[in-house]
């Protein structure tokens, strides 16, 4: 059921008050520098808020943020789920099965992954990532200083996912410039967008590739996807756009998902503190720090009617920002919302989204990320920042490019 009516009459007649226009573009390198002014100014100016720039509707405040991911009926995925609306634009490239599509289509591509990466998957290869883990400590605390980015959040997800999906060792440095083309193309038509998207023929070429049965080894994610095709429960021509989803989702959100969870150690040592006290706590301390980075910031949703949302008249077909990461630290809902705090009741964030559509590989994940912060926990006693931290800059994403860092062993 919409938490969302339908609205009744007109206007001021109805007590609605007029929709605040806001300047902020928040696809600018200056807003990525700095998001958090304007995500309180969004948050603050009204439940609902009108971005001049690129004409959309944004909310910004949890609520808001959690009702829309709640009725997909009302805010649908099909039009796509960036700035473009496939319904009067042609998609830059076929949409995903299961993130631009909705019930009752959604239902049976999310049932076949969700048994893809069910609990039950993650426990045949909880083993193999934790030591993977535990070796890629080991050997950065031997090396000291390193980029915790390229070396580390980037090392540890690339030497364990894309084994997981079954790809093959040839190409695999096409995988993170697909994904930031797939979360760039998210993001209205500006540079950032138009240049990833002119130079992905390549990436899209070998991702496409990597989608077949026969590229897929036996025992990964991408034959289990395939796999269904004899079931019945998805055709052949499926399989491969679904093995695509994750391809496109699930190696650069773990990056910058790790990545934030360092960055957050290495900033407030008191955490890490605590975390070595009690290294049962590595995977609140990542999910934390989902919410506090919120690593996916953005997505959109499309109105398939009229509809009043706190208080606020939206048309059909208007396109629908929602700020995650504004959500996740709105003091509304977060109490020291700017506070990272590993022990955190952190349930409830919309960090892997909320509803139908709340991330389908959090499991994947969360194992990546509760194993190396546990071996953190137990191997490392300091993190200190010792060189420049740039940022890495995406319309979707929020992360770093760099991040060097000295390891003090425990
Ligand atoms: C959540 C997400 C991000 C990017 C791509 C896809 C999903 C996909 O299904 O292709």
């Amino acid at each position: 059921m919409s938490a969302f009516s339908s609205p009744a009459s007109t206007g001021a007649a109805a007590g609605r008050a007029a929709m605040p226009h806001l300047d902020i573009d928040p696809f600018a390198i200056d807003f990525f520098d700095d998001p958090y002014p304007a995500h309180e100014k969004l948050r603050e100016s009204a439940a609902v808020v009108y971005l001049d720039k690129w004409r959309v509707h944004g909310v910004a405040r949890y609520a808001e943020v959690h009702g829309v991911l709640n009725d997909p009926l009302t805010f649908c995925s099909s039009r796509g789920v960036g700035l473009s609306d496939f319904k009067t634009e042609k998609p830059w490239r076929p949409p995903s099965l299961i993130l631009e599509a909705d019930p009752p289509a959604h239902t049976r591509t999310r049932a076949v992954l969700s048994k893809v990466l069910s609990p039950a998957a993650m426990k045949r290869i909880r083993d193999h990532f934790a030591a993977v883990a535990d070796a890629k400590i080991d050997e950065l605390l031997q090396r000291k200083s390193f980029d915790a980015i390229a070396d580390l959040a980037e090392a540890y997800p690339l030497s364990v996912f894309p084994d997981a999906m079954g790809l093959k060792p040839e190409g695999r440095e096409n995988l993170l410039p697909y994904a930031g083309v797939v979360f760039n193309a998210f993001g209205p038509p500006n540079e950032l967008r138009q240049t990833a998207i002119e130079r992905s023929a390549p990436h899209q070429a070998y991702v496409a590739e990597q989608c077949q049965r026969h590229n897929l080894a036996p025992g990964g994610f991408g034959a289990a996807v395939h796999a269904f095709v004899d079931g019945g429960e998805i055709n052949g021509s499926e399989a491969p756009l679904l093995v695509r989803s994750l391809l496109s989702a699930g190696l650069d959100t773990t990056v910058n998902g790790i990545g934030a969870a360092i960055y957050c150690l290495a900033r407030f040592p008191d955490e890490l503190a605590r975390l070595r006290r009690d290294p049962s706590l590595a995977r609140n301390a990542f999910e934390e720090a989902v919410r506090f980075e919120s690593p996916v910031q953005t997505f959109f949703r499309t109105t398939t009617r009229e509809v009043e949302v706190s208080g606020f008249r939206i048309g059909e077909g208007e396109k629908i920002l929602m700020f995650l990461g504004a959500a996740n630290r709105d003091p509304r809902r977060w109490a020291d919302p700017d506070r990272y705090d590993i022990t955190r009741k952190t349930s409830g964030h919309v960090g892997f989204g909320a509803g139908i559509h709340m991330c389908v590989g959090q499991l994947v994940a969360r194992l990546e990320g509760e194993v190396l912060l546990s071996a953190l926990a137990r191997k490392v006693a300091a993190i200190e920042i010792t060189g420049c931290v740039k940022r890495r800059y995406n319309n979707t994403l929020r992360g770093l490019e760099s991040l060097p860092v000295t390891l003090t062993p425990a």
